[in-house]
């Protein structure tokens, strides 16, 4: 596989400041691969493809979702989560990504599931807390996170609840089994 065709095509399907944000999740996801021990590689190449859908129009993803016979559930849920798995699908098709590890990491790293992997925590937290993010709880997560990827994680599902909350949106199911997965693997 060719890191650097992978990268342009990943560059070319998102404006620049989706691209920066990307750039900081890659670097974000191989610093805490080498704080807590995870496969460096996997954790860049996930990181770089994780928003690859993210800027597709939504008719597009819809589309992709029924056709592909992604969970059809996602249709029911926040837009924003529909990427994910989009994402996962088409790097798959497009560019042969085989490895389930990596695409899994993808597909939940907008809401998380029940059972993450070490992979999946990595990609999902470097996207909470790369460098170009700015909110409320983002400077929390990322001390918790020199010591602790689940804490930093909960704390980072805990600002995302607690945003759908105050917005009185659905909160999608897995995003819940995330969070009790993560606080029981703490107990
Ligand atoms: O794609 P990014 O903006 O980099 O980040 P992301 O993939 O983590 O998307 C986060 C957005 O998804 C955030 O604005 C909240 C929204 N969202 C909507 N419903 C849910 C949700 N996020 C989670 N985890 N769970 C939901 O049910
Ligand atoms: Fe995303
Ligand atoms: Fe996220
Ligand atoms: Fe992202």
């Amino acid at each position: 596989m060719d890191l650097e065709l992978l990268r342009e095509a990943t560059r070319n399907q998102m404006p620049d400041k989706r691209w920066q944000h990307t750039l900081g999740v890659v670097r974000t996801a191989i610093e805490l691969a080498e704080r807590f021990d995870g496969d460096v590689r996997k954790a860049e190449l996930a990181a770089l493809l994780h928003d690859y859908s993210k800027s597709w129009q939504t008719s597009r993803m819809e589309q992709i979702i029924r056709e592909q016979r992604l969970p059809q559930e996602l249709l029911d849920y926040d837009k924003e989560l529909w990427h994910a798995h989009v994402g996962a699908w088409a790097v798959q098709t497009e560019h042969g990504i085989a490895d389930e590890e990596v695409l899994d990491a993808i597909r939940y790293h907008t809401s998380g599931r029940e059972q993450m992997t070490h992979l999946d925590k990595i990609v999902c937290l470097a996207d909470y807390m790369e460098p170009g993010r700015d909110f409320p709880s983002v400077d929390r997560i990322r001390q918790l996170a020199e010591s602790s990827l689940e804490q930093a994680l909960i704390a980072g599902f805990d600002s995302t609840i607690l945003l759908l909350l105050d917005r009185g949106r659905r909160i999608f199911p897995l995003t819940v089994s995330a969070r009790n997965g993560l606080i029981q693997q703490l107990e």
